[in-house]
This record gives C-alpha cells, sequence and structure tokens, in this order.
C-alpha cells in the first residue's frame, strides 16, 4: 500500500474547500478536509510545496507514524495552517485503511458507542419574531437542539445572524456563504458587548417561555467578552438552563475561564481555534469546560482528536466538535465516525452544506430525527466528484471582523 500520488484540489461550490486526494498503488484512494476558512491557499501551498513530496512513495497503513513523521520532522510545530495540512493526509490514510479493510471508518475506531449522533443547529434573528421562524424551522428540519443568535438593538451586521435582506436567492436565509462573503476584502460589523449583554437575556428567557424548558439551546459569544463580563452573563443565563456557552472568551487565555468558572455553573464549550491537544491539556485537567469544541480539520485529523477525547473523558469532558460550513464534507464525515465510535460524544454542530457542495461531494450520512449517522459505506464515506468541482474555481473570500463605534478593532 504505497502512495503513488497525492493531489491538493481547490473547489469553491458555495464556499472554497481545500481536499487531498491520496492513491496508492494498489488502487485505493482516501479523501483529507484541509480547509482552512479565509486563508485556503496557504494550506493549499503548504501541502504541495512541503508534504506532498514526502507522502510519495511512502507506506499508505502507517498512519501513526505518518502523523508523527509530519508533526516532528518540520522542527516548527503547530498553528492553523500546518495542522489543517497534517489533518488532510490522517483522514485520508483513515479513509484508506478503513476502505482495505471493507468497513465504515467508525468501526476501525471500536465501532458504535450510539446509534446516531445529535446535532444543532443555527438559528438566528435580528427580532424576536425572525428568531422563532427560524427556531420553528429547525425544529421542522428534524433539529432537537438549537443554537441561538440574535440581534441586537442599535447594532447593523452581526456575525451568525441570518438575514432574508442578505439572501440574494430569496430561499433560506443563510450567513455563512452569501455571495457577499466573497470578495476582495472583509466585511466590516460593528460590535458593542455592553449593549449585546444588556439584551441577551430577555431573548433567552422569551425563548424559553415560548419553546419551553426541554428544548437544548446553545449560544456562541464568539470570544467578545472580557472575563468578568463573561462570567456576568453565564450567571444570568443559568434560569434558562443553557446546553453550553461557547467561546465566552478569547481563546488564548487559559486564565480567564478559569475566573468565568468561578462565578457560573453555565457549561462552557471552547476550542474551535484550537490545533493540538496542548491547547486543551490544562483546561481539561482544570475542568474549566465542559465540551470540547475541537474539529478533525483543525487539529491535525483523526488520529489526535481521538486522543485528546480519550484524555477528556477522564475529567467527564465531552465532545462538541466544530461543524460549520467550511469544514467540508469530507471533514464533517470523519468527525461523525469519530462521534459516533468515542464514549464522551457530547453533541455535533450541523450546518447542512449548499446543493453545490452537495454535487461536488458524493455523501453517505444520514440525518434522521435529529440525529447524524455517517452511513456504512467502506471508509469515510465521501467521495469528489472531480467534473463537478472543476465547475467551482477558488474565489477570494474573508470572514468578516468587527469594530467598534469608536472604530476600535475588537475579538472576531
Ligand atoms: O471559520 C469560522 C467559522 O466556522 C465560525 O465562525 C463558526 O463560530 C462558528 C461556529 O461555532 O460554528
Ligand atoms: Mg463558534
Amino acid at each position: 500500500m504505497i502512495i503513488d500520488k497525492a493531489e491538493v484540489i481547490v473547489t469553491s461550490p458555495d464556499r472554497n474547500f481545500v481536499t487531498l486526494k491520496l492513491t496508492t498503488n494498489d488502487g485505493h484512494t482516501g479523501l483529507g478536509d484541509a480547509t482552512l476558512n479565509g486563508r485556503e491557499l496557504s494550506v493549499v501551498a503548504y501541502l504541495q510545496e512541503h508534504v506532498v513530496p514526502l507522502l510519495i512513495g511512502s507506506d499508505a497503513s502507517r498512519i501513526e507514524d505518518t502523523w508523527q513523521f509530519l508533526y516532528r520532522s518540520a522542527y516548527w510545530r503547530r498553528g492553523p495552517v500546518t495542522m489543517a495540512a497534517i489533518a488532510a493526509v490522517d483522514m485520508a490514510l483513515w479513509d484508506i485503511k478503513a476502505k482495505a479493510a471493507g468497513m465504515p471508518l467508525y468501526q476501525l475506531l471500536g465501532g458504535a458507542s450510539r446509534s446516531g449522533l445529535l446535532a444543532y443547529g443555527h438559528a438566528s434573528g435580528k427580532e424576536l419574531s425572525e428568531l422563532f421562524d427560524s427556531i420553528r424551522s429547525h425544529q421542522d428540519q428534524a433539529y432537537r437542539a438549537i443554537r441561538v443568535q440574535t440581534g441586537v438593538p442599535g447594532l447593523k451586521a452581526i456575525y451568525g445572524i441570518a438575514s432574508q435582506a442578505a439572501d440574494a436567492g430569496g430561499g433560506e436565509a443563510r450567513y455563512d456563504h452569501e455571495p457577499a462573503r466573497r470578495g476582495a476584502k472583509p466585511m466590516q460589523e460593528d460590535w458593542d458587548t455592553r449593549s449585546y449583554l444588556r439584551h441577551l437575556p430577555g431573548v433567552f428567557e422569551a425563548v424559553r417561555n415560548e419553546f419551553g424548558p426541554e428544548l437544548p439551546l446553545l449560544h456562541d459569544g464568539h470570544h467578545r467578552m472580557t472575563p468578568l463580563q463573561a462570567a456576568k452573563l453565564g450567571k444570568e443565563l443559568e434560569p434558562y438552563d443553557l446546553f453550553w456557552l461557547e467561546d465566552c472568551t478569547p481563546a488564548e487565555s487559559h486564565e480567564a475561564l478559569k475566573l468565568v468558572r468561578q462565578h457560573t455553573t453555565t457549561p462552557l464549550a471552547i476550542g474551535e481555534v484550537f490545533n493540538t491537544v496542548w491547547d486543551f491539556k490544562d483546561i481539561v485537567r482544570d475542568q474549566l469546560i465542559d465540551y470540547v469544541r475541537g474539529a478533525v480539520t483543525h487539529m491535525g485529523g483523526i488520529t489526535p482528536l481521538k486522543k485528546t477525547m480519550e484524555y477528556a473523558s477522564l475529567y467527564q469532558i465531552k465532545s462538541g466538535f466544530h461543524g460549520p460550513t467550511d469544514i467540508s464534507p469530507v471533514g464533517m464525515a470523519a468527525q461523525m465516525h469519530l462521534g459516533l465510535a468515542i464514549h464522551n460524544f457530547g453533541i455535533q454542530e450541523y450546518m447542512q452544506h449548499g446543493a453545490k457542495t452537495d454535487e461536488v461531494f458524493e455523501q453517505s450520512f444520514t440525518w434522521q430525527n435529529g440525529l447524524l449517522h455517517p452511513g456504512d459505506e467502506p471508509g469515510i464515506g465521501v467521495e469528489l466528484n472531480a467534473d463537478e468541482a472543476g465547475k467551482y474555481p477558488y474565489e477570494q473570500a474573508y470572514l468578516p471582523y468587527n469594530r467598534l463605534a469608536d472604530g476600535t478593532m475588537h475579538d472576531w
């Protein structure tokens, strides 16, 4: 099982995706997701210039050794570009091994620990009525857990809030891959934490009153609060029994979480911008979080994320893998296999990809009664349709950013 071909495929059906395809001399193929939202081509260069030459001629069956070689031999460790590139290789090798074994990947990872994965969707609205409609629409699509993001009076545009006006096609409102996000420059949005903090608890009170106590509700703070602000918010949200408060403070500061934790029992989730188990080491050991938000695509692949979750299990900390649409169908399927196999699965974020993406990536996962399942095709269960992929060349696209009213740059 020698790797004799490694292709880096860039395609932009509804948004940009970077995929590594490995082929072995005995005819097996494997796919890996290397998509780094807004910085995609840096991973393409890392793979093409530095990793592909190392892979050609190597043994595809040696997953752990290949991971260690790519991580340790470079000398320069960690970082989103490096770890997305290593992740793609790792996923592709697991795909090949599972296909060669004739098994869906979750079987190789230890077999299923549950029948399906509870998943949450993204409801949002500028006003309460829009938000309620969005929650109902998600419930109609079978979601049994809902992330709630809301507009804030006085702020014009906030990330994570879909708006019908932004949806030129007239279909369901989206905020994650509407054409407005593409362009030579990122879009500026505005932010005011005090207005947000004044507004949010009332929104959760209204949502609980309307939808009852059972529905699991989540909220993403997008790293925007100081520790004291986050502590205050966590405390004020306690009556509404959140499933989690995500990314309440900037991800770099573990001490911030300590302060938040001292003041609130609202569960905390963090880690979508983390790259390695080292980023989780102290906050897991100190029990400062309840959910690991890493993604296979940004944590260096299935191999290290599985280890991270085994370590987290010692502290009763569960998974909540990052699953926005900038994780490609390959990355999503890979983490569905992992989530099905590990004991300490918590919840899976699931934003549905667009129709064009689903034509480029042929997938075998299922979504039924609010549960995801990766399917039983051998491997990860995703194949890339090269003809479809070729129709959509890369387009420059950026995440938006925040400035305060006086023009100061603010945390994302
Ligand atoms: O690439 C960044 C987005 O995926 C991120 O903003 C989405 O915060 C996010 C989430 O929780 O899905
Ligand atoms: Mg998030």
